[in-house]
């Protein structure tokens, strides 16, 4: 009882940097938990802010993200604001559509819209009377072994900040990192691969979607990609992945029709060729990093999470949803050691680092994977073959994307069934194969025996044996 209060008598200042979509909903887990929470965000306050730049318009919100946010009570605000895609849609080049479900019925993912969880989250955060929210605060540098901040404002002037625990949840290129970079025995590999993405915006038709709202609409072409999620607004946002290179060929509006006319024709239309042409010049391609990391911590006072200690390409459509299930993996980490953060550092690296790693790895195979000889007939062949298998043995054979989507097995864990998984699959096609084979053997063996059984009643009737 004692220790309780005195922790109580001074509740410890977690400062959160980074007010996107990690960072607000680890303001919210930090809060729920009693913390003096202080979140510092660099850009202003999205939901006052009139234009939102910023990264994907929508995204796919699956399993282990809505987890997270069940955690500290939004899933249902959250789903009820997102549209569920229950399959994809492959789009062959032919114009023709084939749905390729996600699973059984109540297996889907959600399409949401990323400023609105963003500001959703915020407004959640804001609501725990232990947080304040500090936007127009970017942070310039941190010391590691004071813990001291500092922090820039637009208008050039500077405060320094004091906090028992940092969360670094500033991204990608994050601030808190770099004072990690700067350690011994701290291992950092970023990667930038050769495709750039740029978003399309598919408006209604006569006030409706203009194609199937419930599925993840997919153009498989190999090297080039384009997706399509679902909004609210019954518009879709499409996004065309594609090497930088390509992108920097085409550079008239002609050329831009022409490319399409060529590898994704059905949309032309449904974008119309006027706003495709608007919207193709209107922003450059924008670059995919891959980031791994480890550790994750330095000693008690600094934690990354989400994109700054893991940033994937979006080909696995994990990135948030691995980072709000980081989270939760933090905050069972604090159960267990009684919110000691010289315990609970450290283990968070030891359990947390082998999962995003896995998550990071799968992102890029199935980016290398799509692009080498991914085209519509070969999307539609694997995940038949997937799900057929599944269907046949549903506890032996569980395609790796169930896994990843819609379980909470660890990342992981979920490669190493996969790999075992082909084993299987592989002891499996030699038996069907050695089964063939023996069958027609036996078949032909049958064929001669019955002959000769033949042959030998017609020579002992011919010599009356
Ligand atoms: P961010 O969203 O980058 O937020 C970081 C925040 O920190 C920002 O608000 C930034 O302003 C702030 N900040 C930065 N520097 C500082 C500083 N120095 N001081 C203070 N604040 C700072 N994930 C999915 O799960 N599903 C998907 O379908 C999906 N699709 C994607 C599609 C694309 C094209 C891309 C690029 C990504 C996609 N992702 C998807 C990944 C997802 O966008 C990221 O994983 C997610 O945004 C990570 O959240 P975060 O809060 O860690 O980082
Ligand atoms: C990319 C960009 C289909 C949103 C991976 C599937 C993605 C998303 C897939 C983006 C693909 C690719 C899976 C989901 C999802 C598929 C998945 C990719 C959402 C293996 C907003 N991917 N994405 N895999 O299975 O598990 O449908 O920008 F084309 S959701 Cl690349 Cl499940």
């Amino acid at each position: 009882m004692e220790r309780s209060a005195s922790r109580q008598s001074r509740k410890k200042v977690v400062a959160v940097v980074g007010g996107g979509l990690v960072g607000a909903l680890n303001a919210c887990f930090f809060a729920k938990r009693g913390f003096d929470v202080e979140l510092f965000e660099s850009r202003e306050d999205i939901r006052r802010a009139k234009i939102v730049k910023g990264r994907s318009i929508n995204l796919a919100l699956s399993h282990r993200g809505r987890q997270a946010l069940k955690h500290v009570g939004l899933e249902e605000k959250i789903v009820a604001q997102g549209i569920p895609m229950h399959a994809r849609m492959i789009h062959s080049l032919d114009g023709k559509q084939s749905p390729i479900p996600y699973g059984r019925k109540g297996q889907y993912i959600l399409s949401v819209d990323r400023a609105n969880l963003n500001k959703e989250l915020l407004t959640a955060a804001e609501t725990y009377p232990n947080t304040k929210m500090n936007f127009d605060h970017k942070l310039q540098d941190w010391n590691a072994e004071t813990g001291l901040m500092t922090f820039v404002r637009l208008d050039g002037s500077k405060e320094q900040v004091k906090a028992d625990l940092i969360v670094g949840c500033d991204g990608a290129f994050s601030a808190v990192r770099k004072q990690f970079l700067r350690r011994s025995r701290f291992d950092y590999s970023q990667t930038y691969i050769p495709h750039g993405y740029m978003e399309l915006t598919m408006p209604p038709i006569n006030g409706e979607f203009a194609m199937k709202p419930n599925y993840l609409h997919i153009w498989p072409r190999n090297t080039f990609m384009m997706i399509a999620l679902p909004n609210l607004d019954k518009t879709f946002t499409c996004t065309l992945f594609m090497p930088f290179e390509d992108f920097e060929k085409i550079t008239t509006g002609d050329e831009v029709i022409e490319f399409f006319q060529k590898y994704f024709p059905d949309t032309i239309p449904l974008i119309g060729a006027d706003t495709l042409q608007r919207d193709y010049f209107r922003l450059p391609a924008q670059a995919m990093v891959s980031v791994k990391c480890n550790p994750y911590h330095i000693g008690d006072t600094c934690v990354l999470m989400g994109d700054a200690a893991h940033a994937v390409v979006p080909f696995y459509g994990q990135g948030m949803n691995a980072g709000f299930e980081d989270c939760i993996v933090f905050d069972e980490i604090m159960d267990q050691f009684n919110e000691d953060f010289r315990a609970v550092l450290p283990e968070y690296t030891r359990v947390r680092v082998p999962d995003d790693h896995a998550i990071a790895d799968l992102a890029m195979y199935n980016y290398i994977e799509m692009r080498a000889h991914v085209n519509s007939k070969w999307f539609i062949f694997r995940k038949y073959v997937d799900n057929i298998l599944h269907f046949f043995m549903p506890k032996t054979i569980i395609p790796l994307y169930t896994m990843v989507t819609f379980t909470r097995t660890r990342y992981h864990e979920a490669v190493k069934r996969w790999h075992w998984q082909n084993k299987v699959k592989y002891l499996e096609k030699m038996c069907f194969y050695t089964a063939l084979h023996l069958s027609t053997v036996i078949s032909k063996v049958t064929v001669l025996s019955e002959a000769a059984l033949k042959a030998a009643a017609t020579l002992s009737k011919q010599f009356s044996i």
